[in-house]
C-alpha cells in the first residue's frame, strides 16, 4: 500500500491471531492497487480503539471496511453501529467451534445497523477484499478494469476437465 495517500479501504481485526486469515483480504487488495490500512482493534479488549475508529471513518475518507474476528466476534457489528461506512465482516474459524460461533456473531445483526457478512475462514476474507474492490470499482474506473482482468484471469485459469489421477 501506498504511504502517501490516505487509505480509502480499512482492514481491521481483533487480534493478532487473526491475520494469517485477514492476510488473504489485504493481498487482494494489493494485488488490485488498493489503498489501505490494517489494524487490530478488538471490541471487548479495546472497545476505546473501536469506538474512534468508527467515529474518524467517514472523515478519514474510508470508503469501506473489512472488519474480521473470531469466537464472540463482536467487532463488525460494533463498528457498523458506529459508522456509515460499509462493513463486511469476516467470521475466522475458531478450534472450538469451527467458525460458526463466529459467523452466528456476526451475520445475525438488527434491523438497521447490516454487516455483509462472508464465509467462514481464508475463502472469506479473500471474498471481503473482493467485494470491498468491486464497492470502491463503482466511482473508480481503472480499479474496474483491474478487477475485471482479474475476474477474467480467474475464469481462464478453471480447466475443463478435473485431472483424473
Ligand atoms: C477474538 O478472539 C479475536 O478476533 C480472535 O479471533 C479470538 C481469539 O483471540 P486471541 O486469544 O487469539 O488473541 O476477539
Amino acid at each position: 500500500m501506498s504511504a502517501e495517500r490516505a487509505p480509502r479501504a480499512g482492514i481491521v481485526m481483533g487480534s493478532q491471531s487473526d491475520w494469517s486469515t485477514m492476510k488473504e483480504a489485504a493481498d487482494i487488495l494489493d494485488t488490485l492497487g488498493i489503498d489501505h490500512e490494517v489494524k487490530i482493534v478488538s471490541a471487548h479488549r479495546t472497545p476505546d480503539r473501536l469506538w474512534s475508529y468508527g467515529r474518524e471513518a467517514v472523515g478519514r475518507g474510508l470508503q469501506v471496511i473489512i472488519a474480521g474476528a473470531g469466537g464472540a466476534a463482536h467487532l463488525p457489528g460494533m463498528m457498523a453501529s458506529k459508522t456509515r461506512v460499509p462493513v463486511i465482516g469476516v467470521p475466522v474459524q475458531t478450534k472450538a467451534l469451527s467458525g460458526v460461533d463466529s459467523l452466528y456473531s456476526i451475520v445475525q445483526m438488527p434491523r438497521g445497523f447490516p454487516v455483509a457478512t462472508m464465509a467462514i475462514g481464508g475463502a472469506g476474507a479473500a471474498n471481503a477484499g473482493l467485494m470491498a474492490a468491486q464497492i470502491l470499482a463503482l466511482t473508480d474506473q481503472e480499479l474496474a478494469e483491474r478487477l475485471d482482468t482479474w475476474r477474467s484471469e480467474l475464469s481462464a485459469s478453471i480447466p475443463d476437465e478435473p485431472v483424473r489421477d
